[in-house]
């Protein structure tokens, strides 16, 4: 009784210490990024895809980290993929450059278009990629003219999720029950 009690407390022990997940090739900040291929998904269905695998589609917001991503996660890649990031209110298609927004609602200070983009040159080019034509700067891409995109970009966040408050409670119980049982015994 006492052994699996004690083995209990490893137990908890061992999942109240447990360390995030140890960097990878893959991370850079808070954050670790991996490519999803799915031929001429929608940018709409990725978005939603990118927040079932628990992320978004990865937003850019530093020459560091778009470095980063093209470094070492967009590397030898082929194609477009799509990032996180939309544009709004340009209706007219006169201002191809302004009100785009990072899916996350951090801000907009940093871009990276290739000398040709934005151009609004199909309907809607409301959505953001990244194109190995382009040695992967941006592109304003329509969902309706995705040929070119081969997938898109999830961005994760690495920083552990607290520890909820039950499984500590649970804890010092079994070790309180653990050192009662100690003292009876004796
Ligand atoms: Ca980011
Ligand atoms: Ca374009």
């Amino acid at each position: 009784m006492k052994n699996k009690s004690m083995l209990l407390v490893s137990v908890l022990l061992m999942i109240l210490l447990a360390v995030p997940a140890a960097a990878s090739n893959y991370s850079f900040g808070d954050s670790e990024y991996i490519i999803v291929t799915s031929k001429g998904i929608s940018w709409n269905d990725a978005k939603l895809a990118a927040e079932a695998a628990g992320g978004h589609l990865a937003t850019i917001t530093s020459l560091e980290e778009n470095n980063f991503l093209k470094d070492r996660i967009l590397k030898n890649k082929k194609d477009a993929y799509w990032l996180g990031a939309y544009q709004t209110g340009d209706n007219d298609k006169s201002t191809p450059t302004d009100n785009w927004n990072w899916v996350t609602g951090e801000e907009w200070n940093f871009a990276d278009w290739s000398s040709s983009e934005p151009n609004n040159a199909q309907i809607n080019e409301i959505h953001l990629s990244t194109d190995s034509r382009y040695q992967f700067q941006w592109n304003d891409e329509g969902s309706a003219v995705n040929e070119m995109i081969k997938g898109y970009v999830v961005e994760t966040s690495t920083t552990p999720t607290p520890i909820p408050a039950a499984i500590w409670l649970l804890g010092a119980g079994v070790v309180g029950l653990s050192g009662f049982k100690r003292k009876f015994k004796k």
